[in-house]
């Protein structure tokens, strides 16, 4: 029986995907024999609410100097951010000693505008070769992981944090208790740590199981995150929602005022919304694995009688996330002919576990598919934005959530 990360419970199963290898470690050799893999695994603890992996991968073998993912790929991605920028230098505006932190900043895509904001700011990055493209952007990097032991050398080093935030990062983190215990030292009295991952609401409605892979070791709700915050003596006092990704929540933490359990307007709506559809008991996941196992099968059905009728299809963005849909729906490329990717260090290799080429941008221009599988689906109004003459010119492309659909 495998127990809760967070506080040892046991736990209940939700989906038993098989052996899947690394999402973003592409092969060079479509004929590996010995690619890495491990049984991904997705359970619920009824006791604190959190959906996470049964088995996590080794943090090094996964955030590396080889990591694959750019987070500036996306124009829709860099507004995100450079909101989210604009908000944390609003907060600070009042502060005597503003000093923010962000956890796995990635190429800096958020922190570059806190760093021309002239803002004190740490980027807590262990993967070297995307922090070397955030140091280049003129933000200050600490190439380590973030826990408890380097969050303590971060205060000694520059003093309390004003604000401390994640996005895409605290999901991935196994000992997320010690994350918060880090946070709990690290931020001033009247700082805010706030983070962003994909929302298991979200996840749950459209069924975009594609979400769980090894990286992404939570699936978090206000439910198990008020839960978490509150076992290191803070309060989860706000809760906002972003289409990005494909619908993840922002939650924002600050220290814990006083002995009263009272919450606040908004965190309350969010619990009300999230038991709506029973995801506090192990009943709101059952429909899931159904509605996972029919996408699955209609869209390798979909993709097998294509390739019948003799037309060839091709991927659009070679996503982590679709290392999990192509393997658990069993599409290779024997199904696909490859995926374009505007990714350097992706370009030329094959994907995890299916190994279908990953071709240059241009590659499908070049080709203009009748075709496409739109993997990078939560970046879906930019990409049809950009390939309208695709679609005009009668190029189709193949969706999956919440249903498989051809538009
Ligand atoms: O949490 C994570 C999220 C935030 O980012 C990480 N664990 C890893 C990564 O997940 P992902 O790889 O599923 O993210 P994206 O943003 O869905 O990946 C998009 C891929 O598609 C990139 O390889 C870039 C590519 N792309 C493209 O070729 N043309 C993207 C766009 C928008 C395009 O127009």
């Amino acid at each position: 029986m495998s127990t809760c990360k967070i506080c040892n419970h046991n736990l209940e199963s939700v989906i038993n995907f098989g052996e899947m290898p690394i999402s973003n470690r592409y092969v060079t050799d479509p004929g590996i024999s010995d690619e890495y893999t491990y049984v991904l695994e997705v359970a619920f603890c009824p006791s604190c609410y959190m959906v996470q992996l049964v088995n996590c991968v080794e943090p090094t073998e996964m955030f590396n100097d080889e990591y694959a993912f750019y987070s500036s790929t996306s124009s829709g991605m860099e507004k995100h951010f450079k909101e989210q920028a604009d908000e944390i230098i609003h907060f600070n505006d009042d502060m005597e000693r503003p000093f923010v932190v962000e956890l796995g900043c990635n190429d800096g895509i958020m922190l570059k505008h806190i760093a021309t904001a002239g803002i004190s700011h740490l980027g807590v990055e262990p993967s070297a070769n995307v922090a070397d493209i955030a140091i280049t952007n003129g933000v200050n990097v600490a190439k380590i992981f973030f826990n408890v032991e380097s969050a303590d050398q971060i205060k000694k080093e520059y003093g309390a944090a004003t604000v401390i935030c994640g996005s895409n990062v605290t999901c991935h983190i196994e000992d997320i208790n010690s994350v918060f215990e880090g946070v709990s030292h690290l931020l001033s009295d009247d700082g805010i740590f706030f983070f962003e991952d994909p929302y298991i609401y979200d996840i749950v409605s459209k069924h975009s199981f594609d979400q769980i892979y090894d990286e992404h070791i939570y699936y978090f709700s206000a439910l198990s995150v008020k839960n978490l915050a509150e076992r290191h003596g803070l309060e989860l006092y706000d809760v906002k929602f972003h289409e990005v990704h494909g619908g993840e929540a922002r939650y924002y933490i600050r220290r814990k005022s006083g002995e009263s359990n009272d919450v606040t307007v908004s965190v309350q709506k969010c619990l009300d919304k999230e038991k709506s559809i029973n995801l506090h008991k192990i009943e709101g996941y059952k429909e899931f694995k159904d509605n996972v196992d029919k996408v699955s099968s209609d869209l390798k059905q979909i993709l097998v009688d294509l390739k019948a009728q003799g037309h060839e299809v091709v991927g659009y963005g070679a996503t982590s996330k679709s290392t999990t849909l192509l393997k658990y729906a069993g599409v290779d490329n024997s199904l696909i002919k490859f995926i374009s990717d505007t990714t350097p260090t992706k370009i030329n290799k094959f994907t995890p576990g299916t190994h279908i080429p990953i071709k240059p941008y241009e590659a499908f221009i070049n080709e203009c598919p009748e075709y496409t599988l739109l993997l990078a689906w939560n970046h879906k109004n930019e990409i049809l934005e950009k390939e309208s003459n695709y679609r005009n010119n009668g190029g189709k492309f193949i969706t999956f959530f919440p249903e498989v659909g051809v538009e």
